[in-house]
Parts: structure tokens; sequence; C-alpha cells
């Protein structure tokens, strides 16, 4: 777990070289190993293939899209490792290519072209040509603050991604450093710019263009998989350049930035600046056990996760020290810590969007390597630092908001920077519901949320979810959008739930089979063998009174 929190924050995973989890499907469907030929929504001009390499055929069948009918190239293929060579040091779609290096393939990753380029002032990304390549490009997201470009190879659970022959795409959105500070954004609208919304947009055009150089012709099909931060830049594109991408997965979303980092904020104010209210690890412990002993057993099991969130009422106050303090009971400030946690942040001015608030953290689970001790507590009382959580809130306030670098954030007041708040707000948060012009161009959304997720609240998602619902209507919501959900799964994908499945062959076999998913099957990402129905919002896991509690066969996805 170690490896993940120093990856970066915000962010679901870092590779640390394991054997990737199985390729799992959605329920009777196939993910399709090709792109479909047939005519779909598009926003393309039709391409003339003039390629400098077909792409061969791949063992899975892979066709290029110049083996379309109508569409042939009849030059020679040259040599893949020289038309890689070939791409170093040019200018390409206003990027300049740094380096390319021709990597030879391994059973996960067939040989591909690495291409590092730049696009000024400081607008850093990595993109891989393969050899054998499918017609798709798959941009994935970041995490945090940024600052460093993820390896295209940390497809966040989806280890089909390289096998499929993707394009892979991505960017340190403008800036480098640790994806947990912000000191970079002081004095920089540039990449305070980059960072809100327009570093994918442009990444994606130049890549598109070197795509067009190395191929022929660019993507056919173009997705976007990011989680936290990077879902949040998956919402952007749905909603400010909704002809970027034919599908976009936006897990555990950032989306409305602006709240999250005040709802932290609120947070911190309580741990770290009241006398008392902060929990150590063991009454973290304890108040672990007692919402589980509350609500495990709701969803029909016992099993240590808690399913049945929309039906789990826990009030703290059953913890109340009857006498002395001590680890197995919570204090009067204490007790109003976690009724913080649970609670909502009110706001006195408006947000983007029309957004006046940030909803409080589902229960339970507080004690998990994604709990508490990351997000909210940290290590010690007088060591806020060590709260993520605090840390990200306090990074941006500091450097992307206010504008301060003395800022003491644990006595802030929002009120007080209403304006600069607002104005940010407008700049970086995806909070906007209407995506009727990304579905009427045919794209596909799915988004997922964990609810053990004390990074970033999975009510918010609900929030956003229903607002879109209400904005466009349940039946075309219904045409482009998937929303799931998993109990017991944090923000970096762990805890005793299941969160890890196939959401981009989901979403591939939408956009290019027309085949909508339904509910689908996750997998534990670790802590040994565990499958759940991924049920479509507002359904969750609910046993079946009998069979393999390991399995997701002996669950149901009922309604609450
Ligand atoms: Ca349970």
């Amino acid at each position: 777990m170690g490896i993940l929190i120093a990856c970066a924050l915000f962010v679901a995973s870092c590779s640390d070289g394991d054997a990737p989890p199985p390729l799992l499907t959605p329920t009777g469907t196939a993910v399709p190993s090709a792109p479909s030929p047939s005519p779909t929504p598009t926003r393309r001009a039709t391409e003339t293939a003039t390629a400098i390499n077909t792409p061969a055929a791949s063992p899975t069948s892979m066709t290029s899209p110049t083996a379309s009918p109508g569409a042939t190239s009849t030059q020679t293929p040259v040599n893949p490792e020289v038309a890689c060579d070939v791409l170093a040091g040019r200018t390409i779609g206003g990027a300049e290519i740094r380096s390319t290096t021709f990597v030879a393939g391994t059973a996960r990753f067939p040989e591909y072209c690495r291409v590092l380029g730049t696009i000024a002032p400081q607008l850093n990304f990595e993109t891989h040509l393969p050899t054998s390549w499918s017609g798709r490009a798959l941009f994935v997201g970041g995490g945090g603050l940024n600052g460093v470009i993820l390896p295209p190879e940390v497809i966040f659970f989806q280890p089909s991604v390289a096998l499929d022959g993707y394009v892979t795409i991505a960017t340190d959105s403008g800036h480098k450093g640790s994806p947990n500070d912000g000191a970079w954004a002081l004095g920089d609208p540039v990449a305070l710019e980059n960072f809100a919304y327009l570093s994918t947009h442009t990444v994606l055009g130049a890549v598109r263009e070197i795509v067009r150089e190395r191929y022929g012709i660019p993507p056919s099909r173009s997705y976007f998989l990011g989680e936290s931060t990077g879902g949040r830049e998956g919402l952007i594109a749905a909603q400010r350049y909704p002809g970027d991408f034919d599908g976009i997965v936006a897990l555990e979303p950032v989306y409305n930035m602006t709240a999250l980092v005040l709802a932290g904020n609120r947070v911190a104010q309580q741990v770290f600046s009241k006398p008392g209210a902060y929990l150590s690890a063991v009454k973290v412990r304890t108040l672990a056990q007692a919402t589980l002993a509350a609500c495990d057993d709701l969803d029909g099991i016992a099993d240590g996760i808690i399913s049945h969130v929309a039906a789990c009422r826990f009030d703290p106050a059953v913890l109340r020290c009857a006498g002395p303090d001590g680890d197995g009971c919570l204090t009067d400030a204490q007790i109003e810590t976690v009724n913080t946690v649970h609670s909502a942040l009110e706001l006195s001015f408006a947000l983007a969007n029309g957004i006046y608030s940030y909803p409080g953290w589902p229960v339970g689970h507080e004690d998990g390597t994604g709990g508490w001790s990351t997000w909210i507590t940290g290590t010690s009382p007088s060591d806020p630092m060590s709260s993520l959580g605090f840390t990200l809130s306090d990074q941006t306030l500091r450097y992307l908001i206010i504008g301060d670098p003395t800022l003491d954030s644990l006595t802030l007041s929002p009120a007080t920077y209403a304006e600069k708040l607002a104005a940010f707000s407008s700049l970086v948060d995806a909070s906007d519901p209407n995506l009727a012009p990304f579905a009427g161009r045919g794209g596909k959304l799915i988004l997922w949320h964990g609810f053990a997720d004390y990074g970033v609240s999975g009510y918010s998602t609900i929030r956003y979810y229903e607002r879109v619902v209400k904005s466009l209507g349940a039946a075309a919501v219904d045409d482009f959008l998937r929303f799931y959900t998993s109990p017991g799964v944090d923000h970096l994908n762990g805890g005793p739930g299941a969160g890890t499945a196939d959401y981009l062959g989901a979403l591939v076999a939408w956009v290019e089979q027309g085949t909508a998913p339904g509910d689908l099957v996750a997998h534990r990402f670790a802590g040994g063998p565990l499958s759940r129905p991924l049920c479509r919002y507002p359904r969750y896991p609910h046993y079946n009174g009998s069979g393999d509690p390991a399995s997701a066969e002996s669950f149901h996805c009922a309604m609450p």
C-alpha cells in the first residue's frame, strides 16, 4: 500500500509489476478485439490512408482501419523501428517530440514506440504507438494535483488495454512535481489553466497528429479512462469538449474539486484544531467495529462489507464514554468529529453550476488502509500533513485558489475567499450536468464510485448523477450513461469490497457494438479472491441467503 500512497493522491493505483487481475467481461458480453467497421456517430472527417506503415494484423485478429473496405493502403509497410525513430526531433501537431524509444514486446505489452513530447511551454506527455494497432486510442487521466506522467501501462485495472493494441496517452497536465504539491500553481496561470481543463484536450489534439503521422490515419476511436483527478478530467472532456472522446470512464471523480477541498478543510479543522477532537488509530478501530456491527448484516450477510449503505444508520453517540476517556469509547469532541465527517459542508455562496454544498462521507470501513488514517486523521494530531485529505486541501487552497504560501488553512473561513473560490470552481470543476452535446455525438460514459472512499465522497458522485438525470431525463441518460457503485471499496481501490472490473471493455462494447452494459461483475483488488455483482446505482449486492460468500453468484442486485 505504501507504493500506492507514494505514487499519487487521488490516484487509484500505481503498478508494482504484479501480474494483472484476470480480465473481466460484462455479463454475457464478449469484449471485442477489433473496432466495428460499421458507420457510427462520429465527428471525424473522411480520412485518406497514406500510411507509412500499415499496422500488421495481430495474432488476435486485430485489424487496421486501413484494412477496411475503401481504405486500403498500397504502400509497403516500413520497418516499425524505423517508423518510430523517424519521429524523434520533429514538431508534430504543435508538439516537440523529445525522444522516441522502440520497446520490444512482452507477453503483456506487444512491441511499441514510446514517444515523449512537449507542447510549449511545459505540457509534457507520453504516448505509446503499438506496432500492431487496433485503431483505438486511450487517454489515461492523472491523479492528485498531477505533475507526473503516469506510465500508460498503469491503466487502472484494465489489463487488456495494451494487449488490445491501443495507442495510449498520458500527460503531466502542464507542470512537474509531486501530485501532493501545489506550489507550481503560484504565479503560473498557464499551468493552472492546463491543470484545470485544457491539458487533455491539447495533448489529444497533438497525439492525433502524431498517430496520423505514424499510421497514416488518426484513431478510429478515442477513449478516456481516469480515476479521481483523472475522473474529473474525463468529465471535463464530456462537458467542455464533447467531440474529443467516443467513450469515457470516470472513476471516483473529483468533479467538484472546489467543494471537496472545502469539505476536506472543514474536516481537517475539526480534527486538528478542535481540542480533544482527534481520533487515534485505536479509536478509529473502535468506531469501525461499531459501524460494522450496526450495518454489516443489512445486506443479508455479515461478510465484513457494508453493502446496503443506504440503510446504514449509525449514531456515534452510542460510543460516548460513560466514564473516563478510553480506547473503547468516544468523547463528545470525538463524536462531533464523526458527525462532521458524515455531514454536509454548506456554503453561503455559490460555486460553479449552482453548487452550494458537498455531502458527507458514507459510514463504514473507517479503519482500512484507505480509511481515516490515510485521508482524515493521518498518523498524529500534531502532524496534519500526514493526512492526505488535509494535504491536498491545504495545498490547493494555498497555491491554486488563494495564492498565499503563508495561508493557515486550519483557520480559514471559506466566505472570506468566496470570490476566488467561485472563480476557481468555474475554472476547474466538472459539475455541469448538461451532457447532451456529448450524448448527441454518440458518446458513452461510465461512472463508478466506491463507498469506502474517504478521499472523495461517493455521495458526491450520486449527486452529480442525479443532477444529470434531472437535467436530461432518465430515458435519455439510460442511452449513454451507466453509474455503478461498489460497497467497501476505498479511493485506492483497496478495502474489503470488490470494485475491479473491466469498465473499459464494457464501454468499448457499448460504443462499437451498441451493447449497453447491464450489471457487471467486480473483483476485489487485493486481499484474496472475492467477487460481487457490480450493480447499477441505486441497487446494491444483497446476499441470496445461501452460497459461497466470496462469489458474486451468491448475490443479486437489490433495490435499497
Ligand atoms: Ca455485509
